[in-house]
């Protein structure tokens, strides 16, 4: 039998022992307080909440992590290799596009991420319409304000659902 890559446990492992990381890169500390056309009036602190209720209703533990440095988000992302934390949800803000450290800590540690933004990016500036994060990323999900925090949880809970017999 084939042994499940990091991330993707067996068929047979409880949801409940299952946890999921939500990373979030630099300056979303000020969501809800600042530039509230573009990134909405929702706080952090909602998103989180609104996550964890979520988790919890299916028993899944959530953890979240914000810095605004880039060798903290590397540090925390490899931590996650000892707490067993199944998947990844990552904002990882301006790191998007100036990082190559965040993106190789979370190849290495091969734990599925799903790369969320707040903005469409595509629609912004030039210089945002690349992130270093997509290709290596489960899925990506931007333009759809803290709604897609949500998205990105319910894709990942489905894929946590046991299988039916
Ligand atoms: O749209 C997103 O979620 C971004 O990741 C947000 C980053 C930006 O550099 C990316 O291009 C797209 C910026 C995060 C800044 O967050 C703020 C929140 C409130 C007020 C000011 C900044």
């Amino acid at each position: 039998m084939m042994k499940p890559t990091r991330g993707q446990k067996s068929k047979n492992s409880p949801v409940g022992s299952q946890c999921v990381l939500v990373l979030q890169g630099p300056n979303l500390n000020m969501l809800g307080s600042r530039e509230p056309e573009i990134y909405g009036h929702t706080t952090l602190a909602d998103i989180h909440r609104a996550m964890e209720n979520r988790a919890k209703a299916l028993g899944v533990r959530l953890e979240s992590y914000q810095s605004n440095h880039e060798g903290e988000l590397v540090d925390r992302i490899q931590s996650a290799l000892a707490e067993d934390v199944t998947f990844i949800i990552i904002n990882p803000g301006a790191y998007s596009h100036t990082s190559i450290a965040i993106p190789d800590a979370l190849k290495a540690v091969r734990i599925p991420y799903i790369e969320v933004h707040l903005s469409n990016i595509h629609a912004r500036e030039s210089f945002r319409h690349h992130s270093h994060f997509s290709a290596g990323a489960m899925g990506v999900v931007c333009g759809l304000g803290a709604q897609g925090y949500l998205l990105a949880l319910e894709a990942i809970l489905d894929r946590l659902r046991p299988a039916r017999p």
